[in-house]
């Protein structure tokens, strides 16, 4: 029936009846009125670095999952940590801060959960929020509906989770229970209220450990040494002299590599913590693919150069074994929206805490402003903004996701931000946020031995400061020497553009109020040297 069709009377005697039942302000204009908040899932590994991503460079792995995030969405080929590592990463990407405000330095100390996060704030414009995986920032996680998280650095077997204040075990493997524990929160979440879940990988960390479907994966794969693999760090300063990240000296062969019996007895005991959380017949199926190897290594007894290599080999092997379980478990995540008609309205995050060395200047870890740990893979994907195989070029900073978020909500950015949200690149209304960018490290002395030290990175060049117990700059041309081998901090050519980075440095430093005496009283405590 027809609006033509009704007679007079009946046309008065109905719209009387709508107005009396509300319905001409309908539920369907008020839903156009209201503002649809997008849904996040924030998908973070641990150590994955951009080049073990194919959509960054095919060279190493296939990634096809990750991939997509890019395709039907966004790549940065310029995205940047403000301090490159663990539990300060992340407190900078849940406060919009630098480490020296929100009080994360390092991984020794625990979060102060009382401040303002980005979870807490949707949580207070009526999101639903869950936190699944790992997190290791030692308080208790505060602003989300749920939590379930590895206790410390976690299991990648079998693992235990701290699960809403209890300690729950889980049979299985680490991505794969991540992934099934974000899946089961959405299943049973609220459908009425957007959500925002951040989902961290443990993997890829050391020590590597591959899921057994995966074990044979890469075995006859030999991969290229970086050009620099066997770096002498002439031309630089005593930080990369004095480093304790080589593949060659530092990569433990028993603990890393899985060689039972060929490490210390300090390396040989963490290794069996981890091995006694296998059932029997996992033990049995690892057992069976790493004595072979172990045997083999035995008889061949690399020394030397060649020693270095098979290591290297070795690491990625293991390395990628784990990116590409990490890579499945993102497949099924992407499905799951798929299947719910939840992907238009979703903006999904893919990013680790920060970048990773595979073999560059003969290393592996993090924590240097040198491009490799600089850089963290960034992908986001929301095909209701954002245009499929969008390349996004400006320079980006960690400190920019929670004013992204907030953004993309509709909710106001608190001014204690520091980042700015990276939207108008997303959307293509701009091509860069900002000319510079500002870093700083303060684990020292700790773990690996990478001294202190800030810096500041444009599009072409990086001026680096160490301190501490050293005092030396390092400046490095990225166009000319993108591999960072030769510090020109000394090279008369340079001298006007070191002065005029120096000079915006400063600005940087007082613009996010750092100052040399808060990087002084940072105190290190208990942090003993890897091979301490
Ligand atoms: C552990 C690792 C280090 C690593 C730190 C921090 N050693 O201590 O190699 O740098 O974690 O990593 S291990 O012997 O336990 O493997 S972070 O990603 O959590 O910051
Ligand atoms: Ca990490």
């Amino acid at each position: 029936m027809t609006i033509k069709n009704i007679k007079p009377n009946r046309f008065f005697l109905l719209l009387i009846l709508c107005i009396e039942l509300g319905c001409i302000n309908s539920s369907n204009s008020k839903q156009e009125n209201k503002k649809v908040q997008p849904n996040i899932i924030y998908i973070m590994s641990d150590d994955h670095a951009q080049r073990a991503i194919s959509a960054y460079g095919p060279d190493l792995n296939k990634t096809p999952n990750i991939d997509r995030i890019a395709k039907e969405g966004a790549i940065f080929k310029n995205s940047f940590v403000s301090n490159s590592i663990c539990a300060p990463s992340r407190a900078v990407m849940l406060t919009g801060k630098f480490s020296h405000l929100n009080g994360q330095t390092d991984n020794l100390r625990s979060f102060d959960g009382s401040q303002q996060t980005y979870p807490k704030i949707l949580q207070a414009n009526g999101y639903q929020t869950a936190l699944i995986g790992k997190w290791h920032l030692k308080s208790d996680p505060t602003g989300f509906d749920f939590w379930s998280v590895h206790i410390g650095q976690g299991d990648y077997y079998n693992p235990d989770f701290k699960e809403m204040g209890k300690t729950k075990r889980y049979k299985g493997y680490s991505p794969d229970i991540v992934k099934e524990n974000g899946i089961n929160w959405l299943e049973n979440r609220d459908k009425e209220k957007p959500f925002a879940m951040l989902l961290h990988f443990k993997a890829p960390h050391r020590n590597w450990m591959p899921a057994l479907s995966k074990l044979e994966m890469y075995e006859d794969k030999e991969f290229d040494l970086p050009s620099n693999f066997f770096d002498n760090y002439e031309n630089r300063g005593r930080a990369s002299k004095e480093q304790e990240m080589s593949i060659y000296e530092d990569m433990e062969l028993e603990w890393d590599l899985k060689m039972n019996g060929a490490g210390t007895a300090f390396e040989k005991e963490k290794f069996e913590r981890k091995l006694s959380r296998f059932t029997t017949e996992e033990r049995q199926q690892w057992d069976a693919f790493y004595n072979k190897i172990n045997e083999d290594f035995k008889s061949k007894n690399p020394q030397g150069k060649d020693l270095a290599i098979w290591k290297y080999q070795r690491y990625l092997r293991d390395y990628l074994k784990v990116v590409s379980s990490v890579d499945d478990n993102i497949g099924d995540v992407l499905n799951y929206l798929d299947e719910h008609g939840l992907a238009e309205n979703t903006i999904v995050v893919y990013t680790s805490d920060q970048g990773f060395y595979m073999g560059e200047h003969g290393w592996f870890d993090k924590r240097f402003m040198y491009e490799e740990s600089l850089r963290t893979p960034l992908l986001i994907r929301y095909p209701a903004k954002i245009k499929p195989k969008t390349v996004v070029n400006g320079m980006v900073q960690n400190i920019d996701y929670a004013p992204t978020f907030l953004d993309y909500a509709g909710i106001d950015t608190p001014s204690g931000i520091q980042g700015e949200s990276i939207r108008p690149l997303l959307e293509g209304k701009k091509d860069e946020i900002r000319d510079a960018i500002f870093y700083q490290y303060f684990e020292y002395p700790g773990p690996h031995a990478v001294k202190r030290h800030f810096g500041i990175r444009t599009s072409r060049y990086k001026l680096i400061h160490f301190y501490y117990d050293v005092d030396e700059w390092e400046f490095y041309d990225l166009e000319k020497d993108p591999n960072e081998m030769k510090n020109q901090y000394a090279n008369p050519n340079y001298k006007a553009i070191i002065k005029e980075l120096k000079i915006k440095l400063k600005d940087l430093r007082t613009k996010y109020k750092d100052s040399d005496d808060n990087n002084f009283k940072i105190q290190t405590q208990d942090l003993k040297s890897s091979k301490g």
